[in-house]
């Protein structure tokens, strides 16, 4: 009768730990852009971005397209399950002659480009990246880098379309902090946009995004009663030992 206690609060802990991540949205930009979509919501070509990406994840068709000179895209989900965390995913194009954290070229001095998300209007991402001269800060991870080079100021650039300078792109499902969010409201707000000194939007540098997967779950905070059931294990399996 204690095993069988054991093995069913083993089976209850594990579900909690495990629980599994909800897709509660999508948008590949390629169809009539919802109601969800505010501020900038431009959806046009991806030019020489198609089928970059990974497996089952590739930019194609259309993307949202931001050259403004800093106005946000706004994207907002109501009635959410319950859920203690959310994941982002999103494939991001840094469009034409991003300046990273900044440089000097002669006597011209260029400040820095960010790229930042906000979640409730907390800042879950705010990375630089560098096309034209300059470093970013941003180090993606093993399969990040999906089109042009990271920090091509010496070269190693290419041109996928737009202004004519050197652009990039990048996979940011694979981006480790933008999984296991904390997040319980049933509503959430995510907003997109450039930051930084040096940003001059329109023609010089713009960005964009396709692809973009939200998903709910995922958390490994345990259900209530779960350290109840742990401890009636765990005091199972002593009371065995002891025999
Ligand atoms: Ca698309
Ligand atoms: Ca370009
Ligand atoms: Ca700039």
């Amino acid at each position: 009768m204690k095993t069988a206690l054991l093995l069913c609060a083993g089976a209850a802990l594990s579900a909690t730990v495990s629980a599994q991540s909800t897709v509660v949205y999508t948008q590949n930009f390629d169809g009539v852009l919802g109601p969800e979509w505010s501020g900038v919501r431009t959806v046009e070509s991806v030019q020489g971005f198609e089928g970059k990406g990974s497996a089952g994840n590739y930019f194609s068709g259309n993307l949202l397209r931001n050259a403004s000179v800093g106005l946000a895209s706004r994207l907002t989900l109501t009635n959410l399950p319950p859920h203690r965390s959310v994941n982002v995913g999103f494939l991001f194009a840094a469009i034409d002659s991003w300046d990273g954290t900044g440089h000097t070229d002669g006597s011209q001095t260029y400040l820095e480009d960010y790229f930042t998300v906000t979640l409730d209007g907390v800042t879950i991402f705010n990375q630089s990246f560098a096309n034209m001269a300059g470093v970013g800060t941003y180090n993606p991870p093993v399969g990040g880098l999906i089109a042009g080079a990271l920090n091509p100021g010496t070269g190693g650039g290419r041109d996928y379309g737009w202004s004519g300078w050197v652009d990039s792109a990048y996979n940011l499902h694979l981006e480790p902090t933008l999984k296991n969010i904390p997040h319980t409201a049933s509503t959430m707000v995510l907003e997109f946009k450039a930051t930084g000194r040096g940003w001059q939007g329109l023609a010089d540098e713009s960005w964009g995004i396709d692809g973009v997967v939200i998903e709910t779950g995922g958390g490994v905070v345990p259900a209530p009663g779960a350290a109840a059931l742990g401890a009636i294990a765990l005091g199972a399996a002593a009371s065995r030992r002891r025999r």
